[in-house]
């Protein structure tokens, strides 16, 4: 099935680089390249397919040459988008793939929409919906995770297990159907007793997909952190830290950071979003207020706080003022400075921080950071749960539709072992099909689809 038009797009990003590569897809790429594109020989070449050529891309305003460039013809349906598809290798930079891509839209094409090469692969049966969304997955991955379970779902092994899972029902519901025409008595009937075993067995694996879902969410979309606490404990020392970069500034004035820093890293494999804030006091100054009361609203988003506490003085109305406003939010409370002479007695610090074990860390010289990422760790990840090297969905929409399947399993199931009717029993496992089916794109809608693709980049 093709959409009709031809689409075009940069499908590099902007900037700076040593190639830039534009294309476009859709039934009229090979006239636009025969348009616009000259070779070396100064005639449109012959577009053999999968075949590079060089020339030079002219103006068809004024034959101006644009850039000097390779192309190649993808002819359908044996390319990305199962389209002819036309790829434009020129000079990266801010303006010429942009000059390009005015050329390729003033011969006809049409600027793509984001996703949209994906979605005419989609539409054309290149790729399952899960494994196009497992594209989107693999550009944004952040650590080696992710993208492990980015290109697994590419490889159809979410797919995979979605097609058992509805092969089984389609059995199951083969088994019921024969068992209403059989009556009841009839000798050649089914053996209807072992159908129930086999949905509760589906529904298990189900199961087990939707309880993946709090880890493979986590490697995929990551979590956000804030390191808070009183002016001068070391905040932005400890960002530096675990950034291993200077990047915040550091020094001995308290309420040296006004604004909030924010950068990602990578804690066992899990990508962090890390937010050093403004020391919290009773400041006066107005700019600094103002990046206090930021950090109030960072902490309400965070999923946790690193609270940081000075190991080298004793504790401040400040530090108790912070405590008392961060009750019920997750926190890992540290105390910093530990090459210093400890001033903070354990005792204040278990009147502080009752339900709390501190860590006692020095962003200075390293110490306890290991420890840090640890607790991170723990934090988000259930203790059996980095050891299995098993699948994991990602994605909340699959979680969804898992969810859907569950229960209409669960209620065939029961409708089945409690002598129920079968009609009913399978009417149920046609509802859980077709949930299953919502994840690989059979029976996606527009809106669905809409919603995906719309979360790409253009040129994607
Ligand atoms: N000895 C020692 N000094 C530290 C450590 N961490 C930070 N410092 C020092 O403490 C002072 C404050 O550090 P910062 O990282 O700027 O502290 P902050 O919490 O970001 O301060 P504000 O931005 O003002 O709230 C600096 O002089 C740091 O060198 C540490 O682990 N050990
Ligand atoms: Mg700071």
């Amino acid at each position: 099935m093709s959409e009709g038009d031809t689409i075009t797009a940069v499908a590099t990003p902007p900037g700076v680089g040593g190639i830039a590569v534009i294309r476009l897809s859709g039934p009229a790429a090979e006239r636009i390249g025969r348009t616009i594109f000259r070779s070396a020989q100064g005639h449109p070449p012959p577009f053999a397919t999968h075949r590079l050529y060089h020339g030079h891309i002219v103006s068809t305003v004024d034959g101006a040459v644009i850039d000097e460039v390779l192309v190649v013809l993808m002819r359908a349906p044996h390319s990305y988008t199962g389209e002819d598809v036309l790829e434009i290798h020129g000079h990266g930079g801010y303006l010429l793939p942009r000059r390009i891509l005015a050329e390729t839209i003033r011969a006809g094409a049409r600027p793509a929409a984001p996703g949209e090469f994906t979605k005419r692969a989609f539409l054309n049966d290149r790729l399952d919906l899960s494994q196009a969304e497992a594209v989107a997955d693999m550009i944004d991955a952040r650590t080696e995770r992710g993208l492990d379970l980015a290109q697994s779902q590419y490889r159809r092994q979410l797919a995979g297990e979605i097609t058992a899972l509805r092969d089984g029902i389609v059995d199951a519901i083969a088994r019921l159907e024969a068992d209403i025409e059989f009556a009841a008595d009839d000798p050649d009937a089914p053996d209807a007793m072992s159908i129930p075993n086999r949905l509760q067995e589906i529904g298990r694996e189900v199961n087990s997909l939707i309880a993946s879902y709090r880890e493979g969410r986590l490697y995929r979309q990551g979590v956000s952190l804030v390191i808070a606490g009183r002016t001068n404990v070391g905040k932005s020392s400890l960002l530096n830290r675990l950034l291993g970069e200077k990047r915040a500034i550091v020094a001995a004035t308290p309420g040296t950071t006004r604004d909030f820093i924010e950068e990602t890293v990578n804690i066992h494999d899990i990508p962090v979003r890390l937010t050093d804030t403004a020391g919290i006091r009773g400041a006066t100054d107005a700019v600094e207020q103002e990046g206090i009361a930021m950090v109030w609203q960072r902490i309400d988003a965070a999923d946790a706080v690193l609270l940081v506490l000075d190991g080298s003085e004793s504790l401040t109305a400040a530090d108790r003022q912070i405590v008392a406003e961060l009750s019920g939010k997750t926190l890992i409370p540290l105390v910093n400075k530990a090459d210093l002479p400890r001033i903070l007695t354990p005792e204040a610090l278990s009147d502080l921080l009752p339900n709390h074990r501190a860590l006692w860390i020095s962003a200075k010289n390293g110490t306890g950071i290991d420890e840090l990422l640890q607790a991170v760790r723990r934090l988000f990840l259930s203790a059996e749960g980095d050891a299995s090297t098993g699948m994991r969905i990602t994605s909340l929409r699959h979680k969804l539709a898992l969810e859907k399947a569950s229960f209409f399993l669960c209620q065939a199931t029961a409708r089945a072992a409690g002598g129920g009717s079968p009609e009913l029993a399978a009417a149920d496992l046609q509802e859980a099909l077709e949930a299953l089916e919502e994840i690989t794109g059979e029976t996606a809608d527009e809106m669905i689809l809409e919603r995906i693709f719309a979360n790409f980049c253009v040129g994607k």
